[in-house]
Order: structure tokens, then sequence, then C-alpha cells
């Protein structure tokens, strides 16, 4: 329903209509307005955590009113759009970066003082929004970020979880999950109580013929759940363009409770329904790489992507434009194959509801969406048993079954020779159960697929969809290498390196074209400059040292060197590798004569990461972190010479005070198992260099920075399946001595019960090391050996990263939303008009 203020009263409207603070007494009058009223709090009753709502209120006005105009110019403009589908969005905190982009954030620190409040303490109030688990929900918001940025008329589609990703605690030693309780003051999102989709799960599909003999689908007798939108906007910096992200809650269709039931004194049953409804959209899945096949989780992604895809349409709609026209006014692309089911959903809506034929239906929807894979992982890979799906999602089977079937025929006749192709490519797995596999729906009804970053986009190619690459040719097939925000991880995260770039390059115009780094280089052997940029990481050590000391009791020297891995913990990303070299190093120290240790260069080694509340060799992972931690940091023969901290719960906010902190930061995954990594980009970015494997973006990395200035090691991808291979068949298989000594203090219990380390041992000792670990040990210990010595020429050192910095300039998440809208999407910014100051 259009609800627009009729002519007349306008003027009233335009005359009262909201405006923004621009002064820093504004600003005050504002902060205080919302304390004292939306609050209710009262000069003699006002915390930091008040302080920090009254803050987040004013600012919240000023990114309002650009959302709302933002909304209106892209009603009426009506250009294409893009819809990011994603199940995760890693937010992190919205007020410094609110502050950002309206860019009122000295004059607001100001007022806050003369207010009694210091802006750092007040930022730090907030609580993440951490509705993801790692590297691909933070990527999702990251291109928010960006599509805001650079004016693209774009959407983001989740789910409200009530509860984030886990917060850990560790408790003598072992990861303990405690429920992220995180809405209780949430100033950033508003209920959309108009807006809702009601979503059928269950029932059966009838079929009839109607009058012109033409099938008809009736999905029928099944239960009714409704999405209810809460949007948050989404601020670009340096441009008024203000997006939205929807996400949406789950509550039962009838209402509060069932008044039938109520009434007839059933008072629980009226409630349970209520509360059915709810599970819905309770809880984000904290599995990283890993599908478990839970029947909640697929209940999560059809009532997402159908209420997603429903709002979608209906804008469409709006505009009584022919259907045809549809791939022109949408694109939407899917993060990974937690949203698939939006292909069979557009194919209902076009079918049953719209009347389209098959063919026409079916052109739309491998026109409108892209997919793109995030891993190779077999595990991580999604499959849906059959008849699960269908008894959730009848009429979504039947659809899913002829998608196949017309596929089948089209791989018969073009590969007649290839008999084993139909079942290798069929979406239907003939296993018992069957199974749907989600992937090969993702690639069959997309009309792109890509994968994010070289290695990774052309290892899908030789793996996953080989056959695929053969039936659709090498085009449909594509690389966006991953990337990430400068706002965030620049300049928020590091503010003062932030200035110094600026105050060289004359201004922040680096901050929206991130290539202008390239300029720096030339300050590599300017004195002051360089003593800057030294006394810039020093600083940001020390905060990291400080945020230690604080939270662990753990008192680390800023001057040691700083080696730092925080990531998902996962076999694959060997945070094992790691600790079992820091435990080598301690060996080392351990046999050394007192002179020797003298010339030792000291090194506190960081970890931080959550691991799935089911993985356990992810949480004996961290136990033996903790427990080597406890042995080392308390050896009085070690001293600063080495310490081990454990950084807990892990996060986005915590991110932006590690990341700045790297002398060295470990990206060490297997090669050809991490598809890209962005914490590397963050690191490097920030002024550390990295000891990586050549996986995923770390090779791009080396090429745009340089060889000399990057700590590769370890065998390559392509020598994996062989030695992997030679582990299990060729019998002499034989551990790494170095490792072998690591091993048999950890069997003679120097770090606690042997038996609690077992499994993680045996894994590479007896069960065919499938990561690798002993095969690159040798190699890692030796690179760890080049880096004491490079950090001891500290002038070479910081050339290094100077140089590194100033080549980071590719990796801003700016290029790769240029890339998907011109490969993938086919769309245009809509830049705000042209007024006075902005
Ligand atoms: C999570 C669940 C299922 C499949 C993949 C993931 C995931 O987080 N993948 C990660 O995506 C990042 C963004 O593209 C990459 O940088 C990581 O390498 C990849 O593991």
């Amino acid at each position: 329903v259009e609800a627009s203020i009729p002519e007349g009263q306008r003027a009233a409207w335009k005359k009262f209509s909201a405006t923004e603070f621009k002064t820093k007494d504004e600003f005050e009058s504002e902060v205080v307005k919302h304390i004292e009223t939306t609050l209710a709090r009262s000069l003699f009753n006002c915390d930091e955590a008040a302080a920090y709502g009254g803050v987040a209120l004013a600012f919240r006005d000023r990114l309002v009113i650009e959302w709302n105009r933002t909304q209106q110019r892209q009603s009426s403009a009506d250009p294409k759009r893009v819809y990011y589908l994603s199940l995760e969005f890693l937010m992190g905190r919205a007020l410094d970066n609110a502050m950002l982009n309206v860019g009122m954030k000295d004059v607001a620190k100001e007022g806050l003082g003369e207010l009694g409040f210091r802006m750092e303490d007040v930022i730090s109030q907030e609580r993440d929004a951490a509705l993801g688990n790692g590297g691909l929900g933070r990527l999702a918001a990251c291109f928010l970020d960006s599509l805001a940025t650079l004016n693209y008329p774009a959407w983001g589609y989740a789910l409200r979880y009530k509860y984030g990703i886990f917060k850990q605690e560790i408790v003598d030693g072992y990861q303990v999950e405690v429920p992220d309780y995180w809405l209780d003051f949430n100033p950033w999102e508003f209920p959309r109580h108009d807006v809702t989709v009601d979503v059928q799960f269950y029932g059966h599909v009838r079929k009839y013929m109607d009058e012109s003999g033409k099938q008809i689908s009736v999905w029928e007798d099944g239960e009714l759940v409704t999405a209810v939108a809460y949007d948050a906007p989404i601020p670009g910096f340096g441009t008024r363009t203000t997006n939205n992200l929807r996400l949406w809650s789950s509550k039962a269709s009838h209402g509060e409770f069932d008044f039938t039931k109520f009434n007839s004194g059933e008072y629980e049953a009226s409630v349970a329904e209520q509360q059915r409804a709810e599970t819905i959209s309770a809880v984000l899945y904290p599995n990283d790489s890993l599908e478990r096949g839970k029947e909640l989780r697929l209940k999560q992604q059809y009532f997402w992507c159908a209420a997603s895809l429903f709002d979608i349409v209906r804008r469409f709609k709006k505009s009584r434009k022919a259907w045809k026209e549809f791939p022109n006014q949408v694109a939407i692309q899917l993060n990974d194959t937690h949203p698939t089911l939006a292909i069979p959903e557009l194919m209902r809506i076009l079918l049953d509801q719209e009347g389209l034929e098959w063919d026409e239906a079916w052109s739309i929807v491998q026109k409108t969406f892209g997919y793109t894979n995030h891993t190779v992982l077999p595990e991580a890979l999604e499959k849906w048993s059959v008849p699960l799906v269908q008894h959730l999602l009848p009429r979504h089977l039947q659809i899913i079954y002829d998608i196949n079937l017309n596929f089948m025929h089209y791989v018969e006749r073009n590969f007649p020779k290839d008999r084993e192709m139909l079942g290798r490519v069929s979406i239907i797995e003939e296993s018992t159960p069957k199974m749907v596999r989600m992937a090969y729906l993702a690639v069959i009804g997309s009309h792109k697929v890509n994968g994010v970053a070289e290695l990774h986009s052309d290892l899908i190619k030789t793996t996953i969809f080989k056959d695929f690459v053969k039936i659709y040719g090498p085009d449909k097939f594509t690389n966006v290498t991953n990337g990430i925000t400068p706002r965030r991880w620049l300049h928020q995260a590091n503010p003062r390196l932030s200035e110094l770039i600026a105050s060289k390059l004359g201004g922040y115009d680096f901050l929206r074209d991130l290539t202008l780094l390239h300029k720096i280089e030339a300050y590599v052997d300017d004195k002051e400059f360089r003593k800057e940029f030294q006394e810039i990481k020093y600083a940001n050590k020390v905060r990291l040292a400080k945020y230690t000391k604080e939270a662990h009791g753990i008192s680390v020297n800023p001057s040691s060197l700083f080696d730092i891995q925080v990531k998902r913990i996962h076999e694959y990303k060997r945070q094992q590798l790691n600790i079992f070299g820091v435990i080598y190093r301690y060996l080392e120290l351990k046999d050394m004569s007192p002179e020797e240790r003298k010339k030792v260069q000291p090194r506190v080694s960081f970890f931080g990461g959550k691991a799935a509340p089911g993985y356990w060799m992810a949480k004996t992972i961290i136990h033996l972190i903790n427990q080597v931690g406890a042995v080392v940091n308390n050896d009085k023969d070690i001293g600063d010479l080495l310490k081990v901290v454990f950084l807990e719960d892990y996060n986005v906010s915590k991110a932006e005070i590690i990341c700045p902190a790297s002398d060295i930061s470990e990206h060490i995954s297997t090669a050809g198992t991490e598809a890209s990594g962005t914490s590397n980009m963050k690191f490097v970015l920030n002024g550390g260099l990295v000891i990586g494997t050549c996986d995923g973006a770390n090779i791009e990395i080396t090429r745009e920075i340089g060889e000399d200035n990057i700590f590769l090691f370890g065998n390559l991808s392509e020598d994996v399946e062989d030695l992997r291979h030679a582990h299990t068949y060729s019998g002499d298989f034989a551990i790494d001595p170095k490792l072998e000594r690591v091993f048999a203090v950890i069997r003679a219990g120097r770090f606690g019960d042997a038996a609690q380390f077992s499994a993680l041992v045996n894994s590479i000792v007896e069960h065919g090391d499938y990561y690798l670990v002993s095969d690159d040990f040798a190699s890692y210990i030796d690179t760890q050996k080049l880096i004491d010595a490079a950090y001891k020429d500290q002038e070479a050192w910081l050339t290094k990263t100077i140089t590194s910095v100033s080549r980071m300039g590719f990796f801003s998440s700016d290029r790769c939303i240029d890339e998907y809208a011109e490969m993938i999407w086919n769309v245009e910014p809509l830049a705000p008009p042209k007024q006075n100051g902005a």
C-alpha cells in the first residue's frame, strides 16, 4: 500500500523534516536528549553504557536520514539491484564505522569530553554483531561496506539470530561455550512489523489439469511461520548512500498465541507453537566449513530464502515490468550453497504462482543467480537427504527433480559416450538415503560460478566442478579474489597509520582508492616516515600487550617479535603445526646455555580462535596451546624469550586490536585447502609480515608485494595428493625427526596428561597425517629461523613492511565489488546527487 502524504500537507512536512546535527553543541544536545528521553536516564544515572546509547542514537538519527533518502532515490530510479544472500554477516561494532562515514567523529569526541566521557571507552561499550563464524561472514560484511561506498543499489539478506556465534571462555585450558544474547540493546536495528512474509513448511502437493490442459501444482496443508523484517542501515564511506541489511525473524503465524487453544484452557500448548516458530531464527549454527545435515538448519535456509525472494519479487512487481525483465532488474548472489534453495523457490514462484512456462522460468532463474564457492573441503559441501527435503519442502523436491531431469537430458545429448558422467554430475546422489547435492544445484542454476582466490578458482575447475567445466565450458567459471574494507581494517583499526599515510598522500582518498597506497613507497627511505611508521607499530604492540595483561594476566614485552595466528581452529589451518613449532622452540631454548640464550630473538606466540562445539580435535588443539602456555610462561629459564598466549573469544572487535600489532602472522594451511584467507590481507596492510604456505590469497599477496617480503614454506598443492597417498600406501612413511622429538615430550607428560593429546598425535603418526604436518615441519622450523634472523635487522625489516603496505592496494573489497558488478551482476552505481559540502 502506498502511503504518501498528499500534496497539500507536504509543505508542513518539509518544514519539520528531521535535520542533522552539525556542531559540537548540537551533537551534545542530541546526546543528552536521547539519554534523558529515549533511554530515560539522568545526569545522576549515566554510565558509559548509557553514554554509548546516547551517542549511538545521535549518529543513528543522521544515518537514518540518509538511509531514507537512499531508499527513496532507489525506489524512484528503480535501477538493477544486487541482493547478497548470506546466512552470515559478521559485522562487529557499528558506532565507530557510523562516525567515520557520517564524518563527525572529531566533533563527537570533543563533545563527549565536555559531557565527561572518553570516546574509546564509549565505543568499546558496544557488543559485536557476531552473526557469523569466520571468513565467509566477515567477507559478506566487508562487501556490504564496499557496495554502499561505491553507491551500488544493494541489499543484504540474512536471519536475525537471537544468539550469534557463542562467546568463548577458557576454563582450565578448555574451551567453554557461552550463549551470545546480543539484542538487549541494539540501536542499529529497525523492526518492520508491517513487512512480513508467511513461509510454508511440510504439507503435500496436489496436481490437477486446468481447463486449458495445463498441469497445475498446489502445495497445501502445510504449516505457516511468519518472517518479520528487521532492517539495519549500511552507510558508505565518503558518500551519502546508505544501503539496507534486512534480517528476518521468525514468529508464529497466528500471533502471540493460539487463542482457540488458550480459551479452551490449553495454555502451554498455546505458546508451544510460538516457541517452535521462534526456534527457526534463534541461533547461528557454530560450524565453520562443516555441514551436519540438521533439519532445523534446512528450515532456517528455506525460511530465509522464501522470505527474501518474496520481498525481492514484491519489489520487482511494483515496477510492473514484464517477467523477462526480471534478470535486468535483479542480481542475486549466493554466498556459498547455504541459499541454494532460492533457485527452486524462484522456480516455484514463477511456475506455480505466476503461471510461467518451464523454459521461460528457467531462463530467468539462470540469468538471475550467481554462486560463490568458498571451500573445496568435502566435509563442507552441503548435501540434504531426499526424504528430509521431501518431508519439509515437497514441492521444491519435485522442482529439483525436474531441474535434474532436464539437466540429465542435456548431458546425455552432449556426452553420449561418457556413460559415467550422468551419475557423477546428477544433483541427486544415488546413496542410501539419496542426497541432494546443493553445490551442483547452485552451479546448474547460476550463470556464473566464482572462487575467491586464483588458486582456489583453478582448483574448483579441476576438482569438485571438473565435469561442469566440460558441460558448460570454462567461461561459466571465474575468479574474484577476496578483499577487505580499508575503512575498518586500516582507518578504524589503525588510526595513526591511516593518518601517517594521509599526511603523505595529502588526504584520505586512499580509503576510497586503495591503489593510491603505492605512493608511499616513495617514502621507504624517508627517515622521519620510517621512524613514525616504526613507532606506530610499537604503540600497537603496546596496546595488545596491555590488553593481554588485563584480559589474561600475562605480561609480554612489546619489544619481542609478535607472532600471531588468529582464525577459526581447524586441522586444515594447522594451529597444531604452529604449537608443535613452539614446543620445538622451547626445547631448543632449554638445551641452550645462558650465554647462547642471550643471542636469541625473544618472541610471543599469540593464538586465538573458536572451535566448533562438536569438533573434538580442534578443542584438543586449544587445550594443548593453553597447556604449553602454562609450562612455558612459568619457566624461569625462559623468561621473556618465549611466551605463549591464547587470546580468549577472538572476534571482530578484538581483531581490530590484534591485526595492527603483529610482526609476523601465520597463514599456514595445507596447500590447496584455504580458499583465500582474508586476515592475511589485514595483517600485511597493517605493517606485519606473513609466514605462509603457497595457498589461497597468500599466492597473490606474494605476487603483489614481492617474494622478498613474505616467508613462504612447505609443499605445494599439486604434490599434496601424492604425499597423502604415500603416507598410506608406501609403507615407509617416517615422521620428521624434529617433530618426533616434540611428540616424545608430549608423550612424556610434559604438558599434562599425555592421554589427552594422543588422538592429536596419532592423527599424524598413525592415521596418515592428512594435513601434512610432518611433511612441512622441517621447512616450517627453518623458515621461523629465517624470520628470527631477519627480525634482528630492524632496518631491513622495516623496509619490507613499508614496501608491503604500499603494495596492498589490490586487496580492497572495493576492487572485488567492482569485479562482481562488471563480470557477474551487470549493475551500475546510483550516485547520490551532489550536495553543497558533500
Ligand atoms: C564457511 C562455511 C561453509 C563453507 C565455507 C565457509 C568459509 O568460511 N569459507 C572461508 O571463506 C573465506 C571468504 O571467502 C575464505 O577467505 C576462507 O579461505 C574460507 O575458508
